[in-house]
């Protein structure tokens, strides 16, 4: 009988391991555009921690990619550490995974450029997330030329280490598949060089939305700190955040596709709880939003505490944060350089074999 791709990767992405045996290699990258809030981390970081026990991980802080947006030195210099110790404190483990910053390993901005050349105009011009990014036309004249080519650097930072699996959101699965399609392109070109990856979207990935607005996203770079909770904030902004925390019509605290900012909260709530929100529903039916929003605050309070111990004291120890990261970038650039040389030679860059 033959054997589907599809069930190919779920055998082994369920046990971890690749055709040659290996363990499967999984990058994945966040960038440093926006203090890191609970969004990030339900629909992100939370899963990275578990799936260390299972992969083998690259966690990269994608600076260069927050630069395709206007942003100064100081406050990126500043993100990029909020990031890390978020990271650190949500339970990244330096020790099983390689945490680094993208622009401390050259060879991505290099390979970026590179693929840059096996990339049409037309591929990228379709990008969805371009088109939603950049506005109308108009505006989009304005963009920069960073905000356009962010797949190909986003595809080079991945097929750079090999990596099997992208863990990303259904926003993202064009990115992957052009990703694949630029590591076919060049591999039919050159010569077997790259792997082409795979999307890991997770069935019920969590989308958690603006608090001030359920239509939108929460966001890092969201301009209201209403809008989201981040990792760093104190019990108290945190309770306000969700009493301020926008309603639906009515008063019944019930998740339904007319009422996105309940079933937003009660995502929230069922996420860091453990809890169905059927669960949930039944327990504050008759009771009003008041009720539901205080305990809401609790459960927050509660599940980003120890984050926020952790965090805490990474903060009284930078030179720490500055040490993994070194650590980090070291081992990455040693998987990068491997690649980039055999890549230079391939496309006849260099004095060649
Ligand atoms: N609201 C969200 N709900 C669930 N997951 C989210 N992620 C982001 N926002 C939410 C996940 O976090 C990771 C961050 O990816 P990114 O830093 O490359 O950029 P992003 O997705 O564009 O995140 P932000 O926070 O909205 O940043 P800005 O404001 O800079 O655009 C991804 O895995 C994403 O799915």
């Amino acid at each position: 009988m033959a054997v589907r791709q599809a069930d190919v990767m779920v055998s082994d992405m369920a046990s971890g391991t690749a055709e040659t045996g290996r363990r499967l290699r999984v990058f994945s990258g966040m960038q440093p555009s926006g203090n890191v809030h609970l969004g990030n981390y339900l629909g992100a970081i939370r899963n990275w921690v578990v799936q260390q026990e299972q992969y083998d991980n690259l966690f990269c802080i994608v600076d260069l990619h927050a630069l395709s947006v206007p942003t100064s030195p100081d406050t990126l210099r500043a993100n990029i550490v909020n990031l890390a110790n978020g990271m650190l404190a949500s339970g990244i483990n330096p020790a099983a995974s390689i945490l680094f910053v993208q622009s401390d390993v050259r060879e991505h901005a290099e390979l970026c450029w590179l693929l840059n050349s096996v990339t049409q105009f037309g591929e990228l011009r379709r990008m969805t997330q371009f088109k939603d990014k950049s506005g109308g036309q108009e505006t989009a004249e304005a963009v920069s030329a960073a905000l356009f080519v962010y797949p190909v650097l986003q595809a080079a930072d991945i097929i750079l280490y090999d990596a099997d699996l992208v863990p990303v959101g259904e926003d993202q699965k064009q990115h992957i598949e052009l990703t694949r399609d630029i590591a076919d392109r060049f591999n039919a070109r050159y010569g077997k060089t790259f792997v082409p990856p795979q999307p890991d979207i997770k069935p019920q990935g969590a989308r958690i939305m603006a608090l001030d607005d359920p239509t939108k996203k929460m966001s890092k770079s969201a301009t209201s700190p209403n809008s989201y909770i981040a990792l760093a904030d104190d019990a108290d902004t945190i309770r306000r955040k969700i009493k301020r925390a926008v309603t639906d019509s009515g008063g019944e605290v019930r998740g339904a596709p007319d009422k996105p900012a309940l079933t937003n909260l009660l995502t929230i709530y069922s996420l860091l709880s453990g809890e169905e929100i059927e669960v949930i529903e039944e327990r504050y039916a008759g009771r009003g939003y008041g009720a539901f929003k205080q305990d809401l605050g609790e459960v927050v309070v509660q599940a980003i505490s120890p984050i926020q111990q952790r965090r805490a004291e990474l903060e009284a120890d930078p030179s720490r944060t500055r040490a993994i990261l070194a650590d980090g970038a070291e081992r990455a650039r040693e998987q990068a350089q491997r690649k980039m040389t055999l890549v230079r030679e391939r496309v006849g860059l260099g004095p060649g074999a």
